[in-house]
């Protein structure tokens, strides 16, 4: 009797730094950097933009995602096509090389958060599940910066945060 409480209670506890950490991520062996976003209202289509370091030997890939307040996430990237800047859906998820950190930023790897049901609001924590091949699922905050924000805020005047 004991002893099943004491284990529900470690498991309570292993689950909720994930959560709690100021704006990092640990899931298994990927690091997730400074989960963040854009400004954007509801009906349109937000980013998602984070660090992503694999610290392990092996490979992974981020496959997917998805979040209450978007119909569907996608993981797009933007391709030079005859000069002009296109995106893309990655197809087969992004990778993940051991050892190597991979950057989701503007005008490069991104999440989209298609079809949001309410607007992203400035100082906004919103909730976005990771779907990793190998390391399996998390979820994370993506803080909300101002709308044309080219790199996370850091405690800037301009609707960056500070919760470093
Ligand atoms: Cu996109």
């Amino acid at each position: 009797m004991h002893r099943r409480l004491l284990l529900a209670t470690l498991a309570a506890a292993a689950a909720s730094p994930r959560l709690a950490a100021a704006h990092a991520f640990t899931l298994g062996q990927i690091e997730i950097g400074h989960p963040w976003s854009r400004a954007a209202i509801a009906g349109s289509t937000g980013a998602g933009f984070m660090t992503l370091t694999n610290k392990g030997t092996t490979p992974d890939k981020l496959i997917g995602g998805r979040a209450e307040i978007a119909r569907k996430v996608e993981l797009h990237t933007h391709l030079n096509e005859n000069g002009v800047m296109k995106m893309r859906e990655v197809e087969g998820g992004i990778p993940l090389p051991p050892g190597e950190m991979v950057e989701l930023k503007p005008g490069g790897f991104h999440m989209m958060l298609i079809g949001l049901k309410t607007p992203l609001a400035v100082g906004a924590k919103v909730p976005v599940t990771l779907v990793f091949e190998k390391a399996g699922e998390i979820t994370v905050e993506l803080a909300v910066e101002r709308p044309g924000a080219q790199a996370a805020g850091h405690g800037n005047a301009t609707g960056g945060h500070s919760t470093h």
